[in-house]
C-alpha cells in the first residue's frame, strides 16, 4: 500500500554529528520504515556540476545557486509517497533554511537581497497546498562544535577539507536556537546527546528507535 502521509521523522544536527549512522540502523526494517538519505550526490552533479563543490571554493560567488538547488531537493523528498508507514529523512527544507542559510548570510557570504529570494521561496512552499512539508517528529543529535568537527576531519570529504571550525560553531549555535528557541517547530522534538559513537555506547539510539519503529504497528 502506498502511503501519501507516513509518520514522518526528519534527523537533524550539525555537520558530522552522525546522521547517516543513525539512519543505517533503520536499514534492517525495511517493512516499517524508508529511509532517505540527503541527496549529496544530486549536488554533486546537477548535469554535469558539482554545486557542492564550488560552494565551498567560493561561497560569495555559489552559496545562493547551491542553497536553491539544496532546497528543491529537499522539497522533493518532503513530498515523496512511500510503501513502509514510517518515512525517515537526513534533515529538511527546514535546517536549509532556519541553519544554512541564515549562517551564509550572517556570516555575509550571501546578499541580502539572495537571502531575501531564498526566504520568500521557503515560505511559499511552507504555505502552499501543493506540496507536502508535515513532520512528525524531529531528532535532534547534539554534538559539541569539537566531537563533529573532529569527525569531519576523520571522514575527509574532499569538499570539506577547508572547513573551519568556526563553521560547526555557528551551525551548533543555529541548530540550537531554531530547536529550543522558535515556538513554530514543525513537530516535537527529542534530542540524543551524541558526542560519544555507536562503539562508545551502543544504546545510544535504542530509546529514540524504539519510538520511531513504534510508529510503524
Ligand atoms: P549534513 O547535512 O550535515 O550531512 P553530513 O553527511 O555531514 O551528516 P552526518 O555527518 O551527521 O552524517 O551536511 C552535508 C554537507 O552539505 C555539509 O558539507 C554541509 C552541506 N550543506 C549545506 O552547505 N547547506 C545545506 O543546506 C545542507 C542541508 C547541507
Amino acid at each position: 500500500m502506498e502511503h501519501t502521509r507516513p509518520f514522518t521523522v526528519i534527523v537533524e544536527g550539525n555537520i558530522g554529528s552522525g546522521k547517516s549512522t543513525f539512519l543505517e540502523c533503520f536499514s534492517k526494517y525495511p517493512q516499517e520504515v524508508e529511509v532517505f538519505p540527503e541527496p549529496v550526490a544530486k549536488w554533486r552533479d546537477v548535469r554535469g556540476h558539482n554545486l557542492f563543490q564550488l560552494m565551498y571554493e567560493d561561497q560569495e560567488r555559489w552559496s545562493m545557486a547551491f542553497q536553491s538547488y539544496a532546497q528543491l531537493t529537499m522539497l522533493e523528498l518532503h513530498n515523496q509517497t512511500t510503501l513502509a508507514p514510517v518515512k525517515i529523512m537526513e534533515r529538511s527544507i527546514f535546517s536549509g533554511r532556519h541553519c544554512f542559510i541564515e549562517n551564509l548570510h550572517e556570516e555575509k557570504k550571501m546578499k541580502h537581497s539572495e537571502y531575501t529570494v531564498l526566504c520568500e521561496w521557503f515560505d511559499f512552499l511552507q504555505k502552499s497546498p501543493m506540496f507536502n512539508l508535515k513532520v512528525d517528529l524531529i531528532v535532534y543529535l547534539k554534538t559539541s562544535p569539537e566531537v563533529a568537527f573532529k569527525r569531519v576531519k576523520q571522514r575527509a570529504r574532499s569538499e570539506e577539507k577547508i572547513l573551519p571550525i568556526e563553521y560547526l560553531r555557528n551551525l551548533h549555535d543555529l541548530h540550537e536556537k531554531w530547536l529550543h528557541q522558535s515556538t513554530d517547530l514543525p513537530a516535537e522534538l527529542v534530542v540524543i546527546e551524541a558526542d560519544q559513537n555507536l562503539e562508545q555506547n551502543p544504546d545510544m539510539y535504542a530509546q529514540v528507535m524504539e519510538k520511531v519503529l513504534a510508529k510503524a504497528q
